[in-house]
């Protein structure tokens, strides 16, 4: 399988390129369903240890089905399957870029759920033009244990967060660990209650913000991904959340810079126009940088062949 490994603001993607499943040809949903259904190990194998991490958001790249698209791409990380990425498409589009195969200026990448406009600026920034966004529930709350009431919004940026107004401790990275458990906490607490997204869909991502101190950022955030990690990056979909909670709130007009910043200090620069029936049509710059290109090998007799589970 070969791969190219790339980080923007510090969260890892790895794009496939050669040796991933063949799923055809019909829409990337039917695709990324195809993929979960019959081709999950060529997930496990391809980000999971001991060849990845958990941090990682793994980039199939695919034909798109779309015509007017110039990539298709199915996110998915150590647990499961992303509807987008933001800190990946941007991945995604330097990727192509230090491969030779995109050029700087408009393009359209087909995601399993809708496409999204790739504005590459030079070989090591993107904008990108996400999903419609949108706030689904205001200040809902749960009992979490060890943590009491919690409550936050529910909101859906190409994922579905859980956007908690402050963190149980200071969004440092020395406070990652205490992040991560409370943050878990307050997820497994979500899913007991059968507090989801639209449609019943499990909100996975746990979004913790505050005013950044010291920095003129807008607001430091900390992510909890699905597989456990935390978002180096601002998070584009948690980014896009916040923003249509933010619209929703009459806190920021249509056009209004927003920067948002991660836990580890990078920043994306985001702003949103408005979509339809009070929706919100999200705008990420981001950069990213290639950190390697590896031939990875799986050889006959390895027990950790597929990942450690
Ligand atoms: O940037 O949207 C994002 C993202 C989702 C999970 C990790 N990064």
């Amino acid at each position: 399988m070969r791969v190219i490994d790339s980080h923007t603001g510090g969260e890892p993607t790895r794009v496939i390129l050669e040796g991933g499943p063949d799923l055809g040809a019909g829409s990337l949903g039917e695709r990324c369903a195809l993929f979960a259904r019959q081709f999950d190990r060529f997930r496990t194998m391809s980000v999971r240890e001991p060849r990845c991490s958990d941090a990682t958001v793994g980039a199939l790249l695919c034909e798109p089905s779309d015509p007017t698209c110039s990539v298709g791409v199915i996110f998915f990380n150590t647990s499961g399957y992303l509807g987008m990425c933001g800190h990946g498409t941007i991945g995604l589009a330097v990727t192509l870029a230090f491969l030779g195969r995109l050029q700087p200026g408009a393009h359209r990448f087909e995601t399993p759920v809708g496409v999204v406009k790739v504005n590459l600026l030079n070989a090591n920034e993107a904008q990108i033009e996400n999903v419609e966004s949108y706030r689904y529930r205001k200040s809902v709350s749960v009992d979490a244990p060890g943590l009491g009431m919690v409550t936050g919004d529910i909101a859906w940026g190409g994922n579905w967060f859980f956007l908690i107004d402050g963190g149980p401790t200071a969004l440092t990275l020395s406070n990652v660990p205490e992040l991560t458990r409370a943050s878990m906490k307050i997820r497994h607490a979500l899913n007991e209650a059968g507090v989801t997204g639209e449609g019943g869909a499990e909100v996975d991502h746990i979004e913790f913000f505050e005013k950044s101190a010291g920095s003129d950022a807008d607001s430091r955030n900390f992510v909890l991904c699905p597989g456990g990690a935390y978002d180096r990056s601002p998070c584009g979909t948690g980014a896009s959340a916040k923003l249509a909670c933010l619209a929703a709130d009459g806190k920021l007009a249509p056009g209004e810079v927003w920067i948002q910043e991660s836990i580890v200090g990078s920043r994306f620069v985001t702003s949103y126009r408005n979509g339809d029936a009070g929706r919100i049509i999200p705008t990420i710059t981001g950069s990213a940088y290639i950190c390697g290109e590896t031939q990875l090998i799986f050889q006959d007799g390895d027990p950790f062949r597929f990942g450690i589970s």
